[in-house]
């Protein structure tokens, strides 16, 4: 133990003296690389800490992610919305976990109008998103395609999405009717639709889709596994609370 000790007082004397030899300003320049470094991983610390807790429901309008919304803050339909002009945008803890114990992360969610006037609303929030859940009416799902595959082809080929390889949620909604259409299908006939619109869009000029990317992998059959961001693909009845899917997914992605 003696001996342990004195070495280490050697050691020491060595050390100070050595100092001592350095020029003062190299010992300032290793001072500064040393505060520099650890500011720098205070900072990414920091920022990981800061990750997005914002999930956005986006989809045409009477798709039901009003509904949705109050579904998720607070367990009610609220019987029902009408459209909506401004985008509900709040921060709370899911309703279904609310009564839960230990460290559970609040959700910043934002719902923004289908009208097409409100739309440029969405580009706001995207770029902070860390998942988006896209609404589609799985009852009136046939008439409103071309809308509903417009609309998505938009999302999935903006840069604020596809830079970040943001998460969509391809959401089916109001299968508490019988008549509704299976995930399946809408999967297969979006699909179908997209790969038409990608046809028609390839060929616009290139000042055009400037801010935009391509979607799928050219000569093959658009699916959505060809997106570079994750797509999935959910069932839901915002109306009677089958939204356990929905809370999978910002579970996933809003993580605590
Ligand atoms: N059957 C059924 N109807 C629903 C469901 N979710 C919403 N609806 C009805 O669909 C209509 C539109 O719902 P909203 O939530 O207001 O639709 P939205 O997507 O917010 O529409 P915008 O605000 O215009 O973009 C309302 O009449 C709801 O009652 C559902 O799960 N099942
Ligand atoms: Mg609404």
């Amino acid at each position: 133990m003696e001996q342990w000790k004195n070495e280490a007082k050697q050691w020491l004397q060595q050390g100070i003296e050595y100092a001592h030899q350095i020029p003062p300003t190299q010992l300032y320049a290793a001072a500064t690389v040393l505060l520099l470094t650890t500011l720098f991983l205070l900072i990414v610390r920091l920022f990981k800490r800061t990750k997005s807790n914002t999930i956005v429901l986006t989809g045409l309008t009477g798709s039901g992610k009003t509904v949705l919304f109050y579904q998720l803050q607070d367990g009610s339909s609220h019987q029902g919305t009408v459209t909506s002009m401004e985008p509900n945008d709040e921060t709370f803890i899911l309703h279904s976990e609310s009564s839960k114990k230990g460290k559970i992360k609040p959700v910043h969610l934002v719902d923004v109008p289908g009208h097409s006037r409100l739309r440029p609303k969405l580009d706001e929030f995207l770029p902070q998103a860390a998942g988006i859940v896209f609404v589609v009416d799985a009852l009136e799902f046939l008439p409103n395609l071309r809308g509903v595959s417009e609309y998505l082809y938009d999302i999935l080929t903006k840069a604020s999405v596809v830079k970040r390889k943001v998460p969509v949620l391809i959401c089916c909604n109001k299968t508490d009717k019988v008549t509704a259409h299976t995930k399946d299908f809408i999967r297969k006939q979006l699909e179908k639709e997209i790969e038409k619109l990608r046809v028609s869009r390839s060929g616009i000029s290139e000042a055009d889709v400037a801010n935009e990317f391509t979607l799928g992998i050219p000569g093959e059959l658009f699916t959505f596994s060809h997106c570079s961001n994750k797509v999935t693909i959910a069932e839901s009845s915002g109306l009677t609370g089958e939204i356990s899917q929905v809370e999978q997914f910002i579970r996933e992605h809003v993580k605590p």
